[in-house]
């Protein structure tokens, strides 16, 4: 896909569906295909943690859920591993502060690719745009038990200040966001919300991601707590 333009990447941030297969609590692909049924706009393998699938079968899980995503027209993002990113020829990837930096990246995958990267500073900001990033992760905002080494909870002020130091690139919040909170991270200034838990860990995979989209389209949407009991 073409990401010359901000705004294209600026649109696909809005409900942006990360996971792995030790996030779902069912096939994976049903998970996925539900999502996106759901209304997901982009979306992120992160095959990480305790159980997650290595070699050969992360990267058949890898190939079946990006056949998913073409079929439906949603971008495939790979988290931090450039090789499986080039391997299959996903969209883009992610990748953090301990990562190559996107400069780097950006040779070996081609400069049409969507590279995102996670900042959790305003230096840390501007060091990835200096780089090259096309869209930010910033996090985690609120806590979460997604991620093993999650840093310091920010909460939205982060967000705010990035935008009021005037960087303008798409940004994508990140970490114990729910259908609750979701408002109050585009509030501040995020383009769009990233989700793990909160789509992944419902009973009804599609009606959560659902209510993403229309909570963020209609910030007074009630918050469905039933989906996850
Ligand atoms: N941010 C994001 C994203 N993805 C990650 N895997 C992460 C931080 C650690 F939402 F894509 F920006
Ligand atoms: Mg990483």
């Amino acid at each position: 896909m073409s990401t010359n333009h901000n705004e294209s990447v600026r649109s696909l941030l809005k409900v942006y569906f990360i996971m792995g297969s030790v996030n779902c609590r069912k096939d994976p692909r049903e998970v996925l295909t539900e999502a996106i049924a759901g209304g997901i706009t982009l979306f992120q393998f992160r095959e990480k943690g305790v159980g997650s699938l290595v070699g050969k079968a992360k990267l058949t899980l890898a190939r079946e859920l990006q056949q998913i995503c073409q079929k439906y027209h949603i971008p495939f993002i790979v988290n931090d591993d450039i090789d499986l990113a080039i391997a299959v020829n996903a969209d883009g990837v992610h990748v953090g502060q301990e990562d190559e930096p996107a400069s780097s990246i950006r040779e070996r995958i081609g400069s049409h690719k969507i590279i995102g990267v996670s900042a959790h500073t305003l230096e840390e900001a501007q060091q990835a745009i200096k780089d090259g990033a096309h869209y930010l992760g910033v996090g985690p905002i609120f806590p979460t038990r997604s991620k093993d080494d999650a840093r310091e909870v920010l909460g939205t002020t982060l967000l705010h200040e990035l935008r009021q130091q005037g960087i303008s690139i798409p940004l994508v919040g990140i970490g114990g966001i729910s259908i609750d909170n979701a408002a109050s991270v585009i509030a501040a200034g995020a383009d769009g919300v990233s989700v793990i838990s909160a789509i992944a860990s419902s009973n009804s995979i599609k009606e959560a991601a659902a209510v993403f989209v229309s909570s963020l389209n209609n910030p007074s949407n009630k918050n469905i707590r039933s989906l996850y009991s």
